[in-house]
């Protein structure tokens, strides 16, 4: 592997090198990381890269597009195929333009939006003050309920109907339970809003058919593509027909440049790899490690946010084992568990602290582990809070990590 990098810059080929074996070394437990296939990788690294292609098929402002097109096209009938969506849209770079395109689409800047509050489980572009959601639109959040810690959909609509936001936003980056797209539907007719829900997170569960679909209810749907959908780092767009036009207008030139015609072939060998009938037994098993997980942590006295997952992830509230979140992610990634700290519903602490942690099974999944890993996984956990501060006991327990790994092979080909 890096065989060119490696002749020509060999101090960076050391980077590519540290970071391929910290991948395989590592349990990867962000719930927003995956490992992409081979035949992504190679699609990303080809020469696609060196394509300019501002425009859409057939009607770009360069020539010489005639392949890069066949891609493109590729990729939007195969998303639209996967999610049985009417039109898409490949080309944003991220989901964070993916969003910004979608609401520029449909809301002038000072209108109102209403989102997921970060702090409950909501994302940055959901209109945080600190981002361009935030600092564009008037924005306005809605929360879970302190008890049952999900969505009260009642509330929800008093709120929406005392705010009348121009757009509704669904979608989360931490939120373990299934949505009422039903629900968010008619809260957007009453309202007269737009119904946009971001599905980065669960999109892959959504293609794998073991999570409801957002399509049938929402006018667009925003999505990332490499997370549960395993494909190259970039975004998504899926609408109705009636809006394509508008979205594909805000996408390029509103916001964004040349497409990455190099990423956007990767997501089409993503969608392809998504149609195969084993990506539902991979969605249906990540789905099974999420609940084995969430279990050995309850029987193990762990304080799950919501009491369990319906989906990928859970939000472990570590406050009540004497831990901050930032002091959880650190213990975790001494005994050779990567996460993220992140904020529980109701948080006293910063956000650089946190009284939780995020644990997503989608990478572990891909590396073939099962319910059986997912119960030692939660061994070592435990044990790394109750041996907190006993280095040999930490130790022991990365040697467990890293037997697990090796156990489960990762890009063996390479
Ligand atoms: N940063 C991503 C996550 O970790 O959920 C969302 O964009």
């Amino acid at each position: 592997m890096y065989e060119f990098v490696r002749k020509s810059d060999p101090e960076l080929a050391a980077v590519l090198t540290a970071e391929l074996a910290r991948q395989r070394g590592q349990l990867e437990m962000i719930a927003s990381e995956n490992f992409t296939s081979s035949a992504v990788l190679e699609t990303l690294g080809s020469t696609l890269t060196n394509k300019y292609a501002e425009g859409y098929p057939n009607k770009r402002y360069y020539g010489g597009c005639v392949h890069v097109d066949e891609a493109e096209t590729l990729a939007k009938r195969r998303a639209c195929a996967l999610f049985d969506a009417e039109r898409a849209n490949v080309q944003p770079h991220s989901g964070s333009t993916a969003n910004m395109t979608a609401y520029l689409a449909f809301c002038k800047p000072g209108e109102k939006i209403l989102g997921l509050s970060l702090s409950h489980g909501g994302h940055l572009t959901h209109g945080h003050p600190v981002n361009f959601s935030g600092l564009f639109f008037e924005a306005v959040h809605y929360e879970v309920d302190p008890q049952t810690e999900t969505i009260d959909y009642d509330r929800l609509r008093d709120q929406a109907r005392r705010e009348k936001p121009r757009i509704l936003v669904g979608g989360a980056s931490a939120y373990p339970r299934f949505w009422d797209y039903a629900a968010l539907r008619e809260i957007a007719d009453e309202v007269g809003a737009v119904f946009i829900f971001d599905m980065a997170h669960i999109a892959g569960l959504v293609a794998g058919g073991v999570h409801p679909s957002p399509i049938p209810y929402a006018d667009v749907v925003t999505s990332t593509t490499h997370k549960t959908l395993r494909g190259p780092r970039g975004g998504l767009i899926l609408c109705r027909k009636q809006h394509l036009k508008a979205i594909n207008k805000m996408n390029f030139p509103g916001i964004q440049g040349g497409p990455l015609m190099h990423v956007i072939a990767a997501k089409a060998v993503c969608f392809h790899e998504c149609l195969q009938d084993d990506f539902s037994d991979y969605a249906r098993r990540v789905v099974a490690n999420g609940k084995a997980l969430a279990d050995a942590l309850l029987a193990r006295g762990f304080r799950l946010v919501s009491g369990g997952t319906d989906n990928h992830l859970l939000l472990v509230n570590v406050k009540p084992k004497g831990l901050t979140g930032k002091e959880m992610e650190a213990l975790l990634e001494r005994v050779g568990i990567t996460c993220n700290k992140n904020t529980v519903p109701f948080d006293e602490e910063s956000p650089f602290v946190t009284s939780g942690i995020r644990l997503g099974t989608p990478a572990l999944t891909t590396r073939g582990m099962g319910p059986a890993q997912m119960d030692q996984i939660a061994a070592i956990i435990d044990e790394a809070v109750q041996h907190r501060g006993d280095e040999d006991a930490l130790e022991k327990l990365r040697g467990v990590s890293v037997e697990l790994c090796a156990d489960h092979p990762l890009y063996p080909e390479f």
